[in-house]
């Protein structure tokens, strides 16, 4: 599978729909949001940034943010967390009535992660000598709950794409398939954020701006680094979990869990 289909989301999943991602673990949907959304989205990213920057946020709920440099030297946020607690276009975003149907892929108890695990995140990817943010190790998202002591609940996770990338821009890599596997492989297919080269099973996520994805919380995944340098290597991205299980919400005396510290292997 080195390319794959991509789909348009109706007012339900078709059956066609639920057999590709139970088979491979991950699907993309087509334009979800329309370009002038997703400039407003960037716009209110920036907004929340400018406040951080201003407040010395460090911290959101006990999730770490990640700051890094722009192509100018400026100070960015190239990891929010909880983005949909800080502004209202992106509370806005995740009431968007269209996540109930993807809720259904999770079915009893599913909901948006919106107060619990880092809410909704937002990435910022720029690659540059000065950017602290250019790609991700391989990893599975469930291995955050291996690590709170809970048994493994469904978790997907549902990312809203903001820029319009080729393969050379880098970007989401995922290993079809790789969600139905044994703990075992979970745990140690690979070493977990240290590994980032490709596998020669790996599918590259090539999105346009307003795309949305699933992946499956089991499936290993990374982000490969532009091979571009400067402006066009710029990725911005928002996941959010569907979650289902324990109501866990964090809150601002919330600590800092072990998993989170992993965030700082991350270049
Ligand atoms: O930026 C991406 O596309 C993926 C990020 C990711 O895998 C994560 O934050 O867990
Ligand atoms: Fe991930």
């Amino acid at each position: 599978m080195s390319s794959y289909k991509k789909f348009t989301l109706g007012e339900q999943l078709t059956g066609e729909q639920q057999l590709f991602f139970n088979e491979h673990g991950f699907i993309h949907f087509k334009n979800f949001i329309k370009p002038e959304t997703v400039d407003s989205i960037i716009k209110a990213s920036q907004q929340v940034q400018q406040q951080w920057l201003n407040a010395g946020t460090t911290k959101v709920n006990g999730v770490p943010i990640k700051y890094g440099k722009d192509l100018d030297g400026s100070d960015i946020v190239q990891r929010f967390a909880f983005i949909n607690q800080h502004h209202d276009l992106f509370s806005g975003l995740a009431d968007d009535p269209r996540f109930g149907i993807l809720l259904e892929m999770v079915g009893q108890g599913a909901r948006l992660g919106t107060r619990e695990k880092d809410g909704m995140v937002f990435n910022h990817y720029v690659n540059s000598s000065q950017s602290a943010f250019t790609k991700m190790g391989w990893h599975t998202d469930g291995l955050r709950d291996i690590f709170h002591g809970s048994r493994l609940n469904p978790m997907l996770n549902v990312g809203i794409h903001l820029n319009s990338l080729k393969a050379e821009h880098g970007g989401l890599r995922v290993l079809p398939g790789t969600h139905r596997q044994s703990l075992y492989q979970m745990l140690f297919r690979k070493r977990y954020f240290l590994d980032n080269e490709a596998d020669k099973h790996e599918v590259a996520i090539i999105p346009e701006a307003g795309d949305l994805t699933i992946h499956d919380g089991r499936l290993w995944h990374r982000v490969a680094q532009s091979t571009v340098i400067g402006e066009e290597s710029r990725r911005r991205v928002i996941y959010i979990p569907i979650i289902a299980g324990k109501f866990e919400p964090k809150h601002a005396d919330s600590p800092t869990v072990f998993y989170q510290k992993f965030a700082g292997l991350v270049k």
